[in-house]
Formats: C-alpha cells, structure tokens, sequence
C-alpha cells in the first residue's frame, strides 16, 4: 500500500506538536465549550488505521479546498482524501486504548458527532466518508465486537442540500446510522441514533473512531473539523515534519518458507510506510537472547501491535524468532478446551500470548489441513465448515490480527466463515 503522506514520521516531532496542539481559534456561532484540537500529520492522536485501508488511498494535510459557499474548510486547510472506486477504503481516526478516556464510554453518553465533508468528486455520485466507531456492543466487559457507521448518504446535511464543490457539515446524531454484523440497524436498513442506542444500549466505545470512507465509489475531496463526543478536532497542514519515519519491519520469516507458501505479509510494514507512526514491532524483544532456541528461553512478548500505542518500528530480533520456534519446557501439561475449537484456542494463546498478525483457520475435521500447516508462525484456528464458532470469533475480535487465511478450499472453509472471521478481526 502506498500513501501519499509526506509528512513522516512523528517520532522527533511528538513532544513539540504535543505542546502546540492546541490553537484558539476564534468560534463559529454554534460555539462549543473548549477550543478545537489542532489535528496535524504529527499528531498521534489520529493515525491511519491500516487494517481498515486497502489499495493505494492517498491521505493529505493541506490547505483548503476552498468552496464557493458560506461554508468552508475550518481554520487553514483539511485532510485531502483521494479513495479509488471498487476495492479502496480508508480509516483515518483515533486509535484507542485501555487509557483513552473514550475506551468503554458508552455509545448512548456520547456527546455531539459532526463534521465538514467537501465533495469534489467529479462524475461519480460519491459516496462521502462517514463517521467509525468501533464498539464493544455488550459492553467491554462481553464483547460483541461490532462497528457503527454514520451513513451520509442517507442523512441530510445541515444546510438541507447536498452540493458539489461545496463544505456540507454533517450532524451525525442526527443521521443515519448501521452496525456490522447485527440484527438491527443493518446497512440495509439503517436506524436512527436513537434507534441504534435503543437496539445496543450497551455499546461502548471500544478500538477507535473515525473517519472512514468505504469500499463503493470514488471519491475526491476533504474533511475538516470532526466533532467527537463534543471535542473538536481541527486538521491542518504542516505541523511537525520529521524524518522519514522508519519503515515497519518485515512480516516474519521462517517456516513459511519450508512448505512455499506465503508467509503473513507484514502488516506492521504497512503502517510504517505511512510515516505516520512506527508500530511497535510485533515480535522485536521476543526471545531477543534464545541461542538458537534452547528450550526454555522464550523471551518476554513484544507489545501488541493492534491494541497497544504506536511507537516507533522495533528492530526483529533475529535469533529471537528462531527461539521463539523451540518448544519451551515450561508448557503446562495439558491444552484443553472443552472442545475441540476451545482448545485451538487455548494453543493459540498459550503460543501466541499476545496475539499473531496472522491466524489461520482450518476446517474442524479436515486433519490433514491443519496437519499441513503445523510449520506456519501463527495459530490455527478450527471452525466448522460453513460456521464461525462464537469463541473462534470472540477470539479474533480480541487479538485483531491483521490477515486470516483459510486452509484448504471452499469445501473446508467456505467463503462466509471466511468473511466473518474477517470481519471478526477487524478486517474489512
Ligand atoms: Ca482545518
């Protein structure tokens, strides 16, 4: 994935555009409370969020664009973004973690959710990006990991009327809105927000939120001034540019290469090449002194890629991976679940203590798949053939790895368990 982002890199920049994030700028009539955020390509608080990008979107700071309308971009410029029709997607929002004040609020005490989107799609009758929360729907507590998106095109914009060209703000709570994978307020049929707060009064904010624009058209234009849970957030050009942030390391080497299939790709590499941040390495520190793997030597997990804040790429450690490979003597002398799909689940995370960016799923009772596969440096799920079992999903929601990959054809794995497994991690 290429992103046209030229402003890499935050890692020398962190501190200083920490301390001038904040700008007073004087209000618009609805004035809220607090001054907006100053959202810049240093800041860390907003970042791409690769595993909700496919393709080669382009995501830009820059000035203006500026619309012969009342409304325009808030303050200097807005965040440009250029979205392919067909399979690009992109997220741009604010990954969260345990110590973001948004983790586990619930959907229903969320305050204002607005923004400006500028249309500048020529052509095409675009589908304008939206607002993303990612929810625990039963709380965190439960799970129920699901995604609530505000849909544009099917909410009116403030002023009542869409146009080209033009700054249209949007009043999320006051729009459309859908889930992923529920029973109510589906795409298909879309529920106020009342109407999803009623349907999952127990949603609370859990990964992030955002900006996303979806897999459907083209689209050429800009957003600015993101209201969330009341807080503004303003996106402007410049900020700190620092050097080229470092590229993500490579997915792991290893095993895959015995048996010629394709290892996990790195998806770290990906967001590395953003340059909007250095992910932490997934398995840097792991095992970083087993010589050549005796036993026993597993080192301490590197932090989870997926959910832990971002920093700088970790260097792979080389004769970490090798170690990490050993069989440890300090396993437990019994794996189990009370079934068969429990106790793959307990190997995976008896392996894999803080997750895998790959996880593959083999058919329950298709022993030779999973046999097959036994080299491959990620878990191994079982499902049934044409059924996500609950913990496998419950599972994937929890380590979000960022690639899944059937085992055997779709007689083993069908296509649906497949995409639900997908979406299950995150992966859209
Ligand atoms: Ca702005």
């Amino acid at each position: 994935m290429r992103i046209a982002h030229h402003f890499r890199g935050w890692k020398g920049g962190a501190l200083a555009a920490a301390a001038s994030a904040v700008l007073v700028i004087p209000m618009l009539a609805s004035a809220q409370a607090a001054d907006p955020v100053q959202v810049t390509p240093a800041s860390p608080e907003w970042q791409l969020i690769s595993r909700n990008t496919i393709g080669s979107p382009s995501v830009t700071f820059a000035s203006g664009p500026v619309a012969d309308s009342e409304l325009q971009a808030f303050g200097i410029g807005s965040l440009h973004l250029q979205v392919g029709g067909g399979d690009e997607k992109v997220a741009y929002a604010m990954p969260l973690s345990e110590a973001s004040p948004l983790w586990g609020k619930p959907v229903s005490e969320l305050g204002d959710i607005s923004y400006r989107v500028y249309d500048g799609t020529e052509g095409v009758d675009a589908a304008l990006p939206g607002i993303q929360i990612e929810v625990a729907r039963s709380g965190l507590e439960v799970g129920d990991y699901a995604t609530f998106g505000f849909l544009p095109g099917q909410s009116d914009p403030v002023d009542g009327e869409r146009n080209l060209k033009h700054w249209e703000e949007y009043d999320a709570k006051a729009g459309m809105w859908f889930s992923t994978n529920g029973n109510e307020c589906r795409n298909s049929d879309p529920c106020t927000w009342e109407g999803l707060t009623a349907a999952y009064p127990d949603a609370e904010v859990w990964f992030s939120a955002g900006i996303s624009k979806g897999r459907d058209t083209a689209f050429s234009g800009a957003v600015d001034y993101v209201v969330f849970d009341g807080v503004q957030y303003d996106f402007e050009p410049g900020g700190q540019q620092g050097p080229m942030g470092p590229e993500g390391p490579e997915g792991p080497q290893g095993p895959q290469g015995e048996t010629g299939l394709t290892g996990p790709a790195g998806p770290k590499g990906e967001q590395g090449e953003t340059g909007l941040t250095g992910p932490a390495g997934p398995k840097g520190d792991q095992g970083g002194e087993g010589p050549q793997g005796e036993p026993g030597e597993q080192g301490d997990a590197g932090p989870a890629g997926a959910t832990g804040p971002v920093g700088p790429a970790g260097p792979q450690g080389p004769a970490g991976q090798d170690a990490d490979l050993m069989p440890s003597a300090d396993g437990p002398d019994r794996l189990s679940g009370k079934d068969r799909y429990e106790t793959a689940i307990a190997v995976a995370k008896f392996r894999f203590p803080d997750g895998s960016p790959a996880v593959y799923l083999a058919r329950n009772d298709e022993f030779a798949d999973s046999l097959a596969a036994n080299t491959l440096l990620g878990p191994i799920l079982l499902v049934r053939s044409c059924d996500l079992p609950v913990v496998v999903k419950q599972y994937l929601a929890e380590t979000t790895p960022q690639r899944v990959t059937a085992l055997g054809g779709t007689n083993a794995v069908c296509d649906d368990v497949l995409d639900e497994a997908k979406a299950a991690a995150g992966i859209n």
